[in-house]
């Protein structure tokens, strides 16, 4: 089938012929999750008409003001994703604890940890949004409901990660850890359609992504290192551009096609930095791995490599185009405290 018409259902089940001792499982719940990110994407991009854009006067646990498509896109995903008979238990960026199946559905074998809409403060100014997830295997006994323990797992366990992007076309973005690949959404039938297959990050970044508001905070390396970038094309090398929407997944996915580096790192005022290591750092890293970049978090660790304490921990992170990143990290390691 020729890849203008290579639905990401199709593209999963060939992918599937390549593992014999594949159940269908693991495919059946990508093919979910596409379907969730059909019902978010047209709530998003008709939030303004239907008046759910806005904040509902709560705030999330991390003391955040909530939007209404955020309680949505949640709340989406859980009921989505809850039934299919696939997963043990959930983790979403929005919810305290784990997220347990109902009793009176079927216990899977995978765990599904995800950020339903990634950036939402910046939706009412109709800014690019995202959902992240991440899916692992389960390490507590088949049968049993799933326990934290299989969702504190390091980066390095997960099976499958990916985003859906919902910007000027709603894109899904995944790795199994054969490749990365891009299907774009055709809303005449609803379909998400085979548009990047096997992305790879270019080595050499044209763009930096950070917020350059947080200047005075940032520790001695850091701040040499962006000055080696805006003072590139003195010495006669390529000019950098700063690109920073706000919105770790439209960041990460422009840089993952054009070439860059994200970086949102600790700073005086943010020990751990403000990116949480399940629902955003992991996935993309796995991701952004596969598609030949780095990611790591400036103390001498690949994401991928660190084994999470809680839920909702913060890490700093480094993440894009492999020569970047090597030259931030050298740039860190010869920093005078
Ligand atoms: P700041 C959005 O709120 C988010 O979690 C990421 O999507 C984004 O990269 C980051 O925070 C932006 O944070 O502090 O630069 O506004």
């Amino acid at each position: 089938m020729s890849n203008s018409f290579m639905t990401i259902q199709r593209f999963i089940l060939e992918a599937e012929k390549k593992h014999p001792k594949a159940t269908g499982e693991l495919s059946a719940l990508l093919s979910d999750l596409s379907l969730a990110a059909k019902v978010i994407s047209l709530e998003v991009n008709k939030a303004g008409l239907v008046d759910i854009l806005g904040y509902t006067g709560d705030h999330n646990i991390h003391g955040e003001k909530v939007k209404k498509l955020d309680i949505f896109s949640n709340e989406m995903m859980i009921h989505a994703m809850n039934h299919g008979g696939h997963l043990a238990v959930m983790a979403s960026e929005e919810e305290e604890g784990i997220i347990r199946i109902p009793e009176r559905h079927h216990l899977g074998k995978y765990v599904l940890l995800f950020d339903p809409l990634d950036g939402s403060s910046n939706i009412d100014a109709n800014v690019s949004v995202g959902t992240i997830f991440s899916i692992y295997k389960r390490i507590s006994p088949d049968g049993t409901p799933g326990t934290i323990s299989d969702c504190l797992q390091p980066g390095h366990m997960q099976v499958v990660a990916g985003y859906i992007v919902y910007g000027s076309s709603t894109i899904m973005v995944y790795t199994a850890g054969d490749g990365v690949h891009g299907f774009t959404l055709d809303p005449a039938f609803g379909e998400f359609l085979l548009s990047h297959k096997d992305i790879k990050i270019p080595t050499k970044a044209k763009i930096y992504s950070i917020n350059e508001g947080n200047y005075k905070y940032w520790r001695p390396g850091l701040k040499k290192y962006i000055k080696y970038l805006q003072d590139a094309d003195d010495r006669g090398r390529e000019p950098y551009s700063a690109r920073y929407i706000g919105s770790m997944v439209a960041d990460i996915h422009r840089n993952l096609l054009y070439g860059g580096i994200f970086i949102y790192p600790d700073d005086r005022r943010n020990p751990n930095g403000k990116l949480r290591l399940l629902y955003e750092c992991n996935p993309m890293a796995f991701l952004i791995e596969q598609a030949g970049g780095r990611a790591i978090d400036g103390r001498g660790n690949k994401i991928l490599d660190l084994k999470p304490t809680s839920l909702h921990q913060r890490v700093p992170i480094y993440i894009g185009s492999k020569e970047a990143v090597d030259m931030v990290e050298k740039f860190i390691s010869e920093e005078e405290i």
